[in-house]
């Protein structure tokens, strides 16, 4: 059994794998079908993002496809860089480039004040059902330094509210276990059985 995420990030690519090992599904990514377009993400929410990845590529290969929108939500810059987190830097970009802008932003920010949560929308979309949507966030605040060399993006940014170390520390699945996209999957583990059958 083969389930499509219309991811091209092989940090989530990584993460939805191991998330769905226990199902028993096999996870395939965009990363495995070269030939199908990139898709603008033109949508001004985390879900009309998600929505647009997920029910474009459903079509495109009458499939059941789940889609990952996520990003992080800085307060202190007022939520961004939120849904433009994968391009904070420009275009093309790097996760490396992203945190060192996003450092640079908040260079006069008290630690008090650098409160921010990673944002995580799935969408799961099959030709011919309205989509199954569900959301997640994971409280934290920005670090001064990059820590830890594990998981992506924002990562060895990112202090984990009760915990005092960044996401780039945690293992992959103590990461799973409380992540913005931990649980959304949770959330979605309780309903897409039941969804994909009706
Ligand atoms: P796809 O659209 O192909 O899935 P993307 O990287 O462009 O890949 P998004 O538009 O959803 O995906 O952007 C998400 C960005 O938010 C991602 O590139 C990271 O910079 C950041 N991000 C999301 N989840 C994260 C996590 O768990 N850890 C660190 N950074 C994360
Ligand atoms: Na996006």
């Amino acid at each position: 059994n083969t389930l499509v995420i219309a991811t091209r990030n092989p940090g989530k690519a990584k993460e939805f794998a191991s998330l769905f090992a226990p199902s028993g599904y096999t996870i395939k990514t965009l990363l495995d079908y070269p030939e199908l377009p990139d898709i603008e993400e033109t949508g001004k929410t985390f879900e009309e993002n998600a929505r647009l990845k997920a029910e474009t590529i459903a079509q495109l290969i009458q499939q059941p496809v789940l889609a990952d929108d996520s990003g992080l939500k800085v307060d202190a810059l007022g939520g961004m860089p939120g849904i433009y987190s994968a391009r904070f830097a420009g275009e093309p970009t790097s996760d490396a480039a992203n945190n060192a802008k996003l450092l640079h932003e908040l260079t006069d920010v008290e630690d008090e004040n650098r409160k921010a949560q990673f944002h995580c929308t799935l969408v799961f979309a099959a030709p011919k059902k309205e989509s199954l949507v569900v959301e997640a966030e994971w409280p934290g605040r920005i670090g001064r330094i990059p820590r830890g060399d594990q998981g992506f993006g924002y990562d060895p940014l990112f202090i984990v509210d009760g915990l005092e170390k960044t996401a780039a520390e945690l293992d992959p699945s103590e990461k799973n276990k409380q992540s913005h996209r931990g649980l959304a999957m949770e959330k979605l583990k309780k309903q897409w059985k039941e969804w994909l059958e009706a």
